[in-house]
């Protein structure tokens, strides 16, 4: 198939310029390794893990013959009131990487439906320890947490929220943990934890006994990562404590090994009490999201409901869908086989090295990264928002290097199983590409 602006037509875009990618495609035709193959037949190393997802390096076997197999064994069976052997051996497997007290799983098909059913699972949580009036929920600023209405309504990005007016009520923001004192700081900054005060604010304003959750991403990942302060999420953990308040650690991009340990709970040192996941979850060879809730949010949903009853009512067709939790399993073994978590805290050093000494460049104006994740903002130079980022996105394309860009922010995360040659190798084009703008 030739791909003209003729054959691209038909399909609308996700957060895609439509008309302007249709007047010059970008397609990727093959992948292996850290590896892109463009249509025009070059290749293109994969500096995001396509979106987050490809921490086992593309095209991995293993996962294709599990997914395969399992295909030509059990396609697809429903999972309401009847069940197929992957979904539970996948929710084990999990539940040995999540943290202590944490082990049960709902499965759902994306991040986006992760976090959607994570907010119908604080409902049902506070209504069974007879809590069910708390109908506040608390965010951030530059949040993402998904597309859906309930992520929506979480989200802290304008251009995520502007054009949907009919979102959940009951939302409040705190601010985003970005300063200018924090530009070119790597690592956790030093200051900033007095913005977990923030919680407490709305505590105070709007009852703490009246707030049904607290929503962080670990590392604020979408919005161009923003690490968090040095003891931040200790404080809004210990507010979420003093108010009874459920706290929701979004892991969709940290999770994984992408902080050099499974979750970004272990990395910091501070337990949620419920995580969602997707993404690097199966490697994204098929799609799926994940719910992991601490084990007394399940024992008391469980126990309010009568014997034998149906608990939660809630689920997606595809909930533990065969084939997404082969994939799981399949992706779960590499990473343990290869130490891949391991070997992303060991290659940290080198990648943030590298990163960092991008700041002699004059459009680059802020770099922040942690683990095997880093964002560099690069300067509007006047420009509308976001178009320099995406002038720049292009041109790294078209010099070999794929990388996500939220408006003038680039981020950088390679897949774990990256060698430090190919850490290099994306720097270097990032370098010689800005450095010409
Ligand atoms: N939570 C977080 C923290 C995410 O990063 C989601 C939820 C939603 O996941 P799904 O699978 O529904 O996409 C994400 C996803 C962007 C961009 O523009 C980011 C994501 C997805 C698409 C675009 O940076 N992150």
């Amino acid at each position: 198939m030739q791909y003209t602006a003729n054959t691209l037509e038909n399909h609308w875009m996700p957060f895609t310029g439509n008309r302007d990618f249709k007047a010059d495609p970008r397609l990727m035709v093959k992948a292996e390794g850290v590896y892109f193959t463009s249509h025009l037949g070059h290749k293109v190393i994969d500096a995001s893990s396509g979106l987050f997802c490809s921490a086992a390096g593309h095209c991995r076997p293993e996962i294709t013959e599990a997914v395969a197999t399992q295909l030509a064994t059990l396609d697809y069976c429903p999972h309401f009131q009847i069940g197929a052997p992957p979904s539970f051996e996948l929710a084990n497997r999990l539940t040995r990487i999540t943290p202590d007290g944490m082990n049960h799983v709902f499965f759902a098909n994306s991040g986006s439906e992760a976090v959607d059913t994570s907010l119908k699972i604080v409902m049902a949580y506070n209504r069974a320890r007879g809590e069910g009036h708390r109908d506040k929920w608390v965010s951030r600023e530059r949040a993402y947490h998904g597309v859906n209405i309930g992520g929506v309504s979480l989200s802290g990005l304008m251009k995520n929220r502007e054009t949907f007016g009919a979102v959940m009520p009951g939302v409040v923001h705190m601010r985003h943990t970005w300063t200018p004192e924090a530009r070119f700081t790597r690592g956790r900054p030093t200051h900033g934890a007095e913005m977990a005060e923030d919680l407490l604010r709305f505590c105070q304003l709007l009852g703490g006994h009246n707030i049904a959750a607290c929503y962080v991403e670990p590392v604020a990942g979408s919005t161009g990562i923003l690490v968090p302060p040095v003891g931040y999420l200790e404080r809004i953990r210990e507010i979420c404590d003093q108010f009874g308040i459920v706290l929701i650690f979004d892991e969709v991009i940290c999770g994984f090994g992408r902080l050099g340990t499974p979750f970004g709970a272990q990395a910091f040192g501070v337990t949620p009490d419920i995580m969602t996941m997707a993404k690097a979850l199966t490697n994204g060879a098929q799609p799926m999201g994940a719910v992991c809730v601490k084990d007394e949010i399940y024992e008391t949903v469980m126990n309010a409901a009568p014997a034998g009853g149906v608990e939660f009512f809630h689920g997606y067709t595809y909930s533990g869908h065969p084939a997404a939790c082969a994939a799981g399993l399949a992706t779960l073994a590499i990473y343990e086989n290869e130490g891949l978590f391991d070997k992303a805290a060991a290659l940290s050093g080198h990648f943030l090295d590298q990163v960092y000494g991008l700041q002699d460049l004059d459009i680059v104006t802020d770099i922040r990264g942690i683990g095997l994740l880093a964002g560099f903002d690069i300067d509007p130079a006047g420009a509308a928002p976001g178009a320099r980022g995406l002038e720049a996105q292009k041109r790294l394309f078209k010099a070999g290097l794929h990388i996500k860009f939220t408006g003038d922010s680039g981020i950088i995360a390679p897949p774990l199983v990256s060698e430090e040659s190919h850490v290099d190798e994306m720097i270097g084009i990032i370098r010689e590409t800005l450095a010409e703008m």
